[in-house]
């Protein structure tokens, strides 16, 4: 029986843009589970309350549900230890850091770009929830959060260095082939690329090489993501 993944998704129901959900797809993609996705959308917390809590990933297991992406990852390992694995057995460390990096870092410089086109992709029955949240979040408007984007972009693209140091020295995130760590950071890059036209990454950035090289695993699995 397919794994069932509850997936954050736009007013187009086929616009899947939640950073932490692109990392679970990923991670069940690279075990070479096969999942059933079930589009959910803010507020429907409701939906979500056999599972605990009030946010996605959730996924559905047989009788076993897990949500937070990196506890889902860290169960897929524990559950089909025969398949490969997303975190080194006992090394997690590593990983564990780009996730906190990722979602305290890399996501904040992101949102601070993109946040208003996030809103722009909702039902209208999910604008006001997100608006309100998020403006409370910032303390301004989502249109005052990314202005100036164009000129601040270039402040944005300097925080990927550490990124760009890895890289230089090794073909993935994970080494010598991609592994949980490689999903972190393409989860959150996928999040702009499907709710937003703005130019995050320039072209000839190796994040975006390494980026494009991400999406076109397991059969263009990221690639083929619909976008705005
Ligand atoms: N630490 C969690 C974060 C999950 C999370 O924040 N998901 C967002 C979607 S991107 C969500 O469900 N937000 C609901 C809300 O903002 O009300 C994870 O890694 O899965």
């Amino acid at each position: 029986m397919p794994i069932t993944m509850y997936d954050l998704a736009a007013a187009d129901p086929d616009i899947r843009f939640s950073p932490y959900c692109w990392r679970t797809r990923f991670a069940l993609a690279h075990k070479g589970l096969p999942v059933e996705t079930v589009p959910w959308r803010f507020t429907e917390t409701e939906r979500l309350a056999f599972s605990g809590q009030g946010r996605v990933p959730v996924i559905v297991d047989g009788d076993t549900v897990v949500s937070d992406s990196w506890e889902i990852a860290v169960y897929l390992d524990r559950a089909y230890p025969d398949r490969p694995r997303l975190i080194p057995q006992g090394g997690s460390a590593h990983a564990l850091f780009l996730n906190a990096w990722a979602d305290l870092t890399l996501q904040a410089g992101i949102a601070r770009l993109i946040v208003a086109d996030v809103w722009l992709v909702l039902r209208p029955e999910d604008q006001p929830y997100f608006r309100a949240s998020r403006e409370k979040l910032f303390r301004k408007t989502l249109e005052e959060v990314v202005a100036g984007r164009e000129e601040r972009v270039v402040d944005f693209r300097r925080t990927l260095a550490p990124l760009r140091g890895v890289l230089a020295r090794q073909p993935w995130l994970g080494g010598e082939a991609p592994d949980y760590a490689d999903y972190i950071v393409l989860g959150s890059l996928q999040w702009p690329r499907c709710v937003s036209r703005f130019a995050l990454l320039e072209d000839n950035d190796p994040v975006r090489e390494w980026r494009d090289r991400g999406y076109a695993l397991f059969d263009g699995l990221g690639a083929a993501a619909r976008t705005v």
